[in-house]
């Protein structure tokens, strides 16, 4: 399998709780590696890039607004399969469906307050790492 690079966000509801550090451990115990790392405080048009496929949807209001109430700590994590394999560790969007053992399945408990997010394709993986991170990246 290929070594990935995907983004992850730790959001504003997991920074409120310092959730961070035990979020992290959960992605390093798994052997992904930590390539960058910022905190950000998300302003509305960074917010509505990120979330630009959801734009139609009825809860893009309250997720624009969700992701920008507070800091936000953005991760560059890689290693083999990381795109699929962090989604896996991070578990079910709805968290009242997510696995025991996942992220939000053991730590979150409904929407959209579901602690991180994670590229979900190759594709996205590189848009999100450039939207993020861009030339601070090599
Ligand atoms: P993902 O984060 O698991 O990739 P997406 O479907 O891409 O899930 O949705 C992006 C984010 O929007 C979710 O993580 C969650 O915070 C929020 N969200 C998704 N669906 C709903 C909803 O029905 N109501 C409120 N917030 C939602
Ligand atoms: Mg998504």
């Amino acid at each position: 399998m290929a070594v990935e690079r995907t983004l992850i966000l730790i959001k504003p509801d997991a920074m409120r709780r310092a959730l961070a550090g035990e979020i992290l451990r959960r992605f390093e115990a798994r052997g992904l590696e930590l390539r960058a790392a910022k905190l950000v405080t998300v302003d509305a048009d960074l917010a509505e890039r990120h979330y630009a496929v959801h734009r139609e949807k009825p809860f893009f209001r309250e997720l624009v607004d969700f992701i920008t109430s507070g800091a936000t700590l953005a991760l560059v994590l890689e290693g083999e399969g990381a795109i699929a394999t962090c989604r896996k560790t991070i578990g079910a969007t709805n968290p009242a469906d997510a696995d025991p053992g996942s992220i939000r399945g053991d730590l979150a408990l409904s929407m959209p307050d579901n602690l991180v997010h994670g590229s979900d394709s190759p594709e996205t993986a590189a848009e999100e790492v450039a939207l993020w991170f861009g030339d601070e990246l090599a």
